[in-house]
C-alpha cells in the first residue's frame, strides 16, 4: 500500500466517523436577533448530527411540524427542551422544524427548519485500531462528536500517518 492508497482508503472512511455537533447560531447561540437563515448557509446535516441550543431562562426550545413552524403555533409541540443547554440529535432523515416558543420570539425569528439527510455511513467503525482493548462491544462505540474540520484533521492526520507507515514499511 501507498500513500495514495492510504489517502483513498481515508476518504472512504473518514465521513462515517465524523457526526458533527452543531452550535446553533455559533457564539450568538439561541437567541433573538440572530439571523439563523445566515446560520444554516452552507451547512448540510446528516442523520446523527446534533444540534446544542444555548440560551438564557427567557428562550426555550420546541419542535414542531411545518404548518405550526410556519404560523409560529406553540400550542403542540412536538418536543420541548429548556434545560438552557439541549443536545438534539438529528436521528431521523426529512425535515425537523425548531422554534421558540416565548411569546413573539419565533415571529421575530427564532425559527428555523434543517432537512436531515442519511449519513451514506453503513461502516461507522472507528478508524482507531483496537490497540489492547480487545474487541470493544459494538454499542454506539465512538459517538464522540467535533466540529468538523477538527474531525476532518484528525482522519487526515490519521490517514497520513497510516499511510507513511505502510510506505516505510514497504520501501
Ligand atoms: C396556519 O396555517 C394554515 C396553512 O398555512 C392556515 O390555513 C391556518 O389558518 C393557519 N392558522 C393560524 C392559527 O394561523
Ligand atoms: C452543554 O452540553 C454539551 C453537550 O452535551 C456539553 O459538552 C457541555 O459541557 C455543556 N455545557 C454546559 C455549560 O453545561
Ligand atoms: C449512498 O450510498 C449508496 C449505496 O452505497 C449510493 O448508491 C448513493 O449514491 C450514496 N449517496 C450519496 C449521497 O453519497
Ligand atoms: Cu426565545
Amino acid at each position: 500500500m501507498d500513500v495514495a492508497s492510504g489517502l483513498l482508503i481515508l476518504l472512504l472512511v473518514a465521513p462515517a466517523v465524523c457526526a458533527v455537533e452543531y452550535i446553533v447560531g455559533g457564539s450568538q447561540g439561541w437567541d433573538l436577533n440572530v439571523d439563523y437563515q445566515t446560520w444554516l448557509s452552507g451547512k448540510t446535516f446528516y442523520a446523527g448530527d446534533i444540534l446544542l441550543f444555548q440560551y438564557g431562562t427567557t428562550h426555550s426550545v420546541d419542535t414542531v411540524n411545518s404548518i405550526d413552524y410556519d404560523n409560529c403555533t406553540t400550542s403542540s409541540p412536538l418536543k420541548s427542551h429548556k434545560s438552557g443547554n439541549d443536545s438534539i440529535i438529528l436521528s431521523s432523515t426529512g425535515p425537523m422544524y425548531f422554534i421558540c416558543p416565548t411569546t413573539y420570539h419565533c415571529n421575530e425569528g427564532m425559527k428555523f427548519a434543517v432537512n436531515v439527510l442519511a449519513s451514506n455511513s453503513t461502516s461507522a467503525t472507528p478508524t482507531t485500531p483496537p490497540s489492547s482493548s480487545p474487541s470493544s462491544s459494538p454499542t454506539t462505540g465512538s459517538k464522540s462528536p467535533a466540529p468538523p474540520n477538527l474531525c476532518n484533521i484528525n482522519a487526515l492526520v490519521l490517514g497520513l500517518g497510516i499511510s507513511l507507515i505502510y510506505y516505510t514499511l514497504m520501501s
